[in-house]
């Protein structure tokens, strides 16, 4: 077996290899923890018309339509259909089949197959396997299972703040290591940038350099100023793509810009810890000028990376593949092992040591 057993494709490989040996469809007894919202929603005789069908009344699951979640909130769903320019508002159906052996079982942009009720109402029957996804571990309450921001899209845009001490290359290395994972290609996103000063700002611009210098796109913007806002719209032209990062960074903000219209709710950062208060509660695709489709997603507290052996972590890091075959032992964490070649390579200058400080962060992280 190659060295590089945490290369990308190796893992692409046995993760295939997982799947195809599990069993192909799970059902989920559960109900999506959606009731309370939709309790709210229904009067009475709404109730009677959300009654569930089983699958022996409804038949061959692949006869229901198809459509895609557009819009995702805490259990309630919004749903374009594929056959017709069309949303229907929907929950899922107790026991609903899923082809995904995730925590999430409906995430924005999950392609999925509904029973239409009346009065644009649907139960959505059947989520069909992720292509693409960003994912995370679970923290705190939803500690524990593979946690899915969205699927099915081409990249995302890792959003930092230029506000001083606000910015923290870890982040967006575990953003990185995250979007690799999901096969998801990541850009970083500099917003805020009308609150640094020049010295501050060239500093900033040094330190993220090195992404560029690794062929990752990068992009510099002020959502309230409008600089960068062109650039980043041409970047979402015939791609799906989804704004992450922590709460109050501005990702909603840069949708109205990049959309040129209200079209989300923007909040006010905390003056006592510059944080967001997490204004942003759903997860929304919406349409960009021009092409392309954009996701807005709440803010996270942390970004944690989920299933990835420690061992796995080096195929993550592009700039190190050129040296693993290299290192004397196998496996080589690059940590402490003598005559490893990562370690010459930080020490020589070829490889960045900010993204190897990362890269002893993030190991740690995943040896717990
Ligand atoms: N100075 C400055 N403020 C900005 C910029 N972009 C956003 N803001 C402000 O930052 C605050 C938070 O913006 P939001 O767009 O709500 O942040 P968010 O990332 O969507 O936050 P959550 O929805 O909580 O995850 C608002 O007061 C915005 O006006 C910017 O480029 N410069
Ligand atoms: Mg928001
Ligand atoms: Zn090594």
């Amino acid at each position: 077996m190659s060295k590089r057993k945490g290369s990308h494709r190796a893992r692409r490989a046995l993760k295939d290899w997982t799947k195809g040996n599990r069993e192909r469809i799970s059902r989920l007894e559960r109900d999506g923890n959606s009731d309370e919202h939709f309790n709210a929603l229904e009067t009475g005789r709404q109730r009677m018309k959300l009654r569930a069908v089983t699958i022996d009344e409804i038949g061959d699951i692949e006869s229901l339509p198809r459509g895609q979640v557009v819009q995702a909130q805490s259990g309630a769903y919004n749903v374009l259909l594929d056959e017709r320019d069309d949303t229907l508002s929907c929950r899922v159906k107790r026991g609903t089949s899923t082809e995904n052996n995730d925590a999430t079982l409906v995430t924005i942009g999950d392609y999925v197959r509904l029973q239409p009720l009346e009065d644009g109402y649907g139960l959505i029957h059947h989520i069909e396997e992720r292509g693409t996804y960003i994912g995370r571990s679970g923290t705190g309450r939803q500690k524990g299972g593979h946690h899915v921001i969205a699927a099915n899209l081409d990249q995302i845009f890792c959003v930092a703040t230029a506000e001083r001490d606000g910015f923290r290359r870890t982040v967006i290395d575990r953003y990185i290591v995250g979007a690799l994972l999901g096969d998801v290609t990541p850009v970083i996103l500099l917003n805020k940038i009308d609150t640094a000063d020049d010295d501050y700002f060239q500093a900033l611009s040094d330190d993220i350099s090195i992404y560029a210098e690794l062929e990752y796109q990068v992009l510099f913007t002020s959502a309230t100023v409008g600089t960068g806002v062109a650039e980043l719209r041409e970047a979402c032209q015939e791609k799906t793509s989804a704004l992450v990062g922590q709460s109050g960074v501005g990702k909603s903000t840069l949708v109205n810009t990049v959309l040129q219209r209200e079209e989300r709710e923007t909040g006010v950062v905390r003056e006592s810890d510059r944080r967001g208060r997490h204004t942003t509660v759903d997860s929304e695709i919406l349409s960009v000028p021009g092409g392309g489709r954009l996701i807005d997603t709440p803010g996270l507290r942390e970004f944690g990376i989920y299933d990835l052996e420690p061992q796995e972590l080096d195929g993550y890091f592009v700039e190190f593949l050129d040296y693993l075959q290299d290192c004397k032992y196998l496996p080589c964490s690059h940590t402490h092992e003598p005559d490893c070649a990562v370690l010459q390579a930080v020490e020589a200058g070829e490889i960045d040591e900010g993204r190897y400080a990362s890269y002893l962060r993030i190991i740690d992280t995943l040896e717990k």
